[in-house]
């Protein structure tokens, strides 16, 4: 690393809850195998057909809460890592799921939005959800129906706290991308704002994807993610 660590961003990916039980995308059996993208992850596909956009969610939803699913050993090595760590922290997520909150993480960023949440889009009001909902839900604020929207970022939407990402991405030593593939903007660009920065950057992932940071280690999340972070925790308590 170019100089001593002292604030960290963790971005990550659909990979760093796949040992989870939750499906990637872009998988040969990923979420997007069965479903057209611009069908379920647009608003276009919203406004076209919103009965298979609501069930694509509420079956998600309801998935995301069997008791199977569960955070694994790199949710919960974050965490960890989270609350040993002297010196700044973000970790900002492209997930939807609660395993972050839910393994201990503080302080994160769903930058696509939550599951477990639902947005009237009347007042923009966001409500938290375990149920299903559709079209003829009556909306907690407006009492209408046909108004709730899953609170998810579809493309051609901006991402959620964009400007907070940016300036901990502007200040931080060390850029971690974990269980990723860096085939959505704009987060498959943050390692590089974080380089021109003169940050450290390194790829945690189960293959190497075309991205180039400075380091890449090849594996699967739950075991290269909490070596990795105790290596880091060591080299700076180290240097203290
Ligand atoms: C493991 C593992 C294990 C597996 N251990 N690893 C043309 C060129 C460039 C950009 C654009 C373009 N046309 C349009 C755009 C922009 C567009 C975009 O990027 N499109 C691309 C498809 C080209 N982006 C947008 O529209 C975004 N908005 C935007 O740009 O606004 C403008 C703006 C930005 C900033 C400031 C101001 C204005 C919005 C993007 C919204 C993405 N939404 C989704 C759905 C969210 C809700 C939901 O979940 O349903 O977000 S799409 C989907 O992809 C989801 C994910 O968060 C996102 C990223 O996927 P991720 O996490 O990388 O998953 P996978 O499956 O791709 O990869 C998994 C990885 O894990 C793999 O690498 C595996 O190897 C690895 N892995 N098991 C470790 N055990």
């Amino acid at each position: 690393m170019k100089r001593p660590v002292k604030s960290v961003v963790v971005l990550t990916g659909a990979g760093i809850s796949a040992e989870s039980g939750i499906r990637t995308f872009r998988a040969a059996d990923g979420l997007w195998e069965e479903h057209a993208i611009e069908d379920v992850a647009t608003p276009e596909g919203f406004a076209r057909n919103p009965q298979l956009v609501y069930r694509f969610y509420n079956e998600r939803r309801r998935a995301l809460q069997v008791p199977q699913v569960k955070p694994n050993p790199a949710h919960l090595a974050l965490a960890r890592f989270e609350q040993r760590w002297p010196g700044d922290f973000l970790l900002v997520t492209q997930n939807i799921d609660n395993l972050h909150e839910r393994a201990g993480s503080r302080r994160v960023i769903h930058m696509h939005g939550e599951l477990l949440k639902m947005r009237c889009i009347n007042t923009n009001l966001v409500f938290s959800t375990r149920e299903d909902f559709d079209f003829d839900t009556e909306c907690r604020c407006c009492r209408n129906v046909g108004n709730l929207r899953p609170h998810v970022v579809w493309f051609g939407e901006i991402p959620f706290q964009m400007q907070e990402i940016y300036q901990a991405l502007e200040r931080c030593d060390l850029f971690v991308a974990i269980g990723t593939s860096g085939n959505v903007y704009p987060a498959s660009g943050f390692y590089q704002v974080a380089r021109q920065h003169h940050a450290y950057t390194a790829e945690l992932n189960l293959e190497r994807t075309g991205s180039r940071f400075d380091e890449h280690l090849i594996g699967k999340a739950s075991a290269i993610v909490p070596a990795f972070l105790d290596r880091v925790l060591a080299t700076a308590l180290a240097g203290c």
